[in-house]
């Protein structure tokens, strides 16, 4: 019989056993306290809310948006107004995948710009007190724990008082995302979703995916579809989409509606209506409202979409009343051709952040 312990596999794996010591116990904790323990339900040692350190799955990241501070001890955050926070999640994509990628992605494209905006004046380093808390530790075999972590993070973020900015992930993360912000606004909640897909049915592939998120969303107590507006609609579509909107009451504007009506004619119409009865907006942006031309790095490029200086613009007016909360969703790396998709979210978050300081609704 051969004797297996003559092998170096065998001896070497005993050699590292002899190594252990309480390092990556004793990091393991340091993580669950500066990145929050796991939400509820998730039982695994080592897990925390906040991905950190050595203990991160491969496809979190620690670089910061802008090159701005890295909040490690997340119960520090309230030191900041703004917080960028990364959802590297894509297990709720029905199509091509790679979103998970995307809050390293939009943070590398982030390098590229100063954080001086031109466009309107301000020096968000100068003028704006904003860190990145790094990403959620996210579990991809369970959309249920996902959401779980989201809710907790985003929220933790939000009840401490700093606007959260959302990097996805797929667009599933939305509706995890408001149920987190949802407990800390103090009356309605109105969501401008700038899409060019309605993503409004129960169920997709018999979960919550990427093409659910506004049903659940507004079952929300503070949220409801009377106020939630749809900006880019069209290209590829699901019936139920349609029929969400009819039986609820959300608005939907098309990208032939915008044609008609004009970017200005739009927002205001999407102001008026996401703020009606609202203490707080929500605005989600799902980066393939562009046209394909512009970003092919995403999970369902559509043809027809909006133009780039049409979406700045849209941007420009719709957030000028103040946010809660924002998110991008369906930047997905792998897909993209010279970081055009991720520039494109990127320039889209500093030039957000510029209006909101220009308009003194910060805070
Ligand atoms: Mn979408």
């Amino acid at each position: 019989m051969f004797d297996k312990t003559t092998l170096l596999a065998y001896q070497n794996a005993e050699k590292i056993d002899e190594q252990c010591s309480d390092r990556a116990y004793n990091l393991a904790k340091h993580c669950m306290e500066i990145g929050l323990p796991a939400a509820e339900g998730i039982n695994e040692f080592g897990i925390s809310t906040f991905a950190r350190t050595q203990m991160s799955p491969t496809f979190t990241c620690t670089e910061t948006f802008l090159k701005c501070d890295r909040c490690e001890d997340v119960r520090n955050v309230s030191d900041y107004d703004v917080a960028f926070v990364g959802v590297p999640y894509d297990s709720g994509t029905s199509n091509r995948s790679g979103t998970r990628l995307g809050p390293e992605g939009i943070r590398r494209a982030s390098i590229m710009f100063s954080p001086y905006n031109p466009d309107y004046g301000i020096d968000l380093n100068e003028k704006l007190k904003f860190c990145d808390c790094g990403d959620i530790y996210t579990l991809p075999a369970s959309a249920e724990k996902s959401f779980a972590q989201i809710t907790k993070g985003v929220g933790y973020i939000k009840s401490q008082g700093v606007i959260p900015m959302i990097m996805g992930g797929d667009h599933s993360i939305s509706y995890p995302c408001l149920r987190g912000i949802s407990p800390y606004v103090d009356g309605n909640i109105g969501v401008i979703q700038i899409d060019r897909h309605g993503d409004s049915m129960q169920s997709q592939m018999d979960e919550k995916m990427h093409g659910t998120e506004w049903f659940y969303s507004t079952t929300l107590p503070n949220v409801s579809a009377k106020n939630l507006v749809q900006i880019g609609m069209g290209g590829s579509w699901v019936k139920e989409w349609s029929k969400f909107s009819r039986d609820k009451g959300s608005t939907m504007i098309s990208m032939e509606d915008i044609d008609r009506l004009g970017i200005d004619k739009v927002a205001e119409i999407a102001l008026e209506i996401a703020w009606k009865d609202c203490k707080a907006v929500y605005l989600s942006l799902d980066i393939d409202v562009l046209d394909a031309a512009f970003c092919p790095g995403t999970g369902t490029p559509d043809f027809g979409g909006m133009l780039p200086r049409e979406l700045l613009r849209l941007l420009r007016l719709v957030t000028k009343e103040g946010l809660c909360g924002m998110d991008i969703v369906e930047v997905s790396p792998p897909y993209d051709q010279s970081e055009i998709t991720s520039l494109a979210a990127a320039r889209c978050y500093i030039n957000v952040l510029s209006n909101l300081v220009l308009n003194d609704k910060i805070k």
